[in-house]
């Protein structure tokens, strides 16, 4: 990675990506677009843009790789927990919670299945593509459930028979509802954060990083 220019990591496509860009946009920072481009290069400011899969963002920023990333909550903890117990290197600095990408990870159980509290769980087989969070959560309620990672299509499990109940991440509650299962309980709130990586940047680059912060700031703050 370069020397004097940020490099910023963002999710390539998917929920993120508009938003992601449209806050850099208004920030200033302009951009030639290529939707094929792993690598963008801004025509404005020494900043470019490394455009990955969400999943990848953390550990990029962990291990120095990028400067900045843009990336949910759920995604950045996870990751965080799964490198803890690799002993692998899990710091990074939090900049910023920015105002998208909100969302929550529940589990759910068929809405035909009796759900008074959490005990309720005991024995059962939980579909997530989250399993470090669900594990967390399960501990520390002293609950002794089985998570099963599924990287995808984590709603149809338990009809599938894979699984008793799902841990998901739910917006408005309506994927859940097709699928016949009902929102039982929240176990993390997620929105975006601007993350940096640990170490120190170059003077060329903190200044950028200043003048980018103060105006994501003015741009949050007119939001409002
Ligand atoms: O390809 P890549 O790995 O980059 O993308 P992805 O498919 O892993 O992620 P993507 O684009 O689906 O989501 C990126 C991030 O957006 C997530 O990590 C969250 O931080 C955030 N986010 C916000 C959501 C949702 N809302 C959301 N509703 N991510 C996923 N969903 C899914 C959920 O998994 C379920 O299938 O939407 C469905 C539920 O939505 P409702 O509205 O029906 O409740
Ligand atoms: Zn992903």
């Amino acid at each position: 990675m370069s020397k004097q220019r940020l490099t910023i990591a963002l999710q390539k496509s998917g929920r993120l990506s508009k938003e992601s860009i449209k806050l850099l946009s208004a920030c200033g920072v302009k951009f030639n677009m290529h939707e094929a481009r792993l690598m963008v290069h801004s025509t404005s400011h020494p900043i470019d843009l490394l455009r990955v899969r969400d999943d990848d963002i953390p550990g990029l920023v962990m291990d120095g790789v990028v400067d900045l990333g843009l990336v949910g909550e759920n995604v950045l903890e996870e990751e965080c927990l799964e490198r803890q117990m690799r002993q692998q290197a899990n710091e990074y600095r939090s900049l910023r919670r920015l105002d998208f990408g909100h969302c929550r990870l529940s589990i759910a159980l068929p809405t035909e299945q009796q759900f008074n509290s959490i005990e309720d769980l005991a024995g059962l087989k939980i579909a997530t593509t989250y399993p470090r969070l669900l594990e967390r959560y399960l501990q520390e309620q002293g609950v002794n459930a089985k998570s099963v990672m599924l990287t995808g299509s984590v709603e149809v499990a338990p009809r599938a028979g894979l699984a008793d109940a799902v841990c998901d991440l739910v917006s408005t509650g309506a994927t859940l509802e097709a699928n016949g299962l009902r929102e039982q309980q929240v176990i993390f709130r997620s929105q975006v954060q601007l993350i940096q990586r640990a170490d120190e940047l170059s003077a060329a680059k903190q200044q950028m990083m200043d003048t980018l912060l103060a105006r994501i700031d003015g741009v949050q703050l007119a939001k409002e």
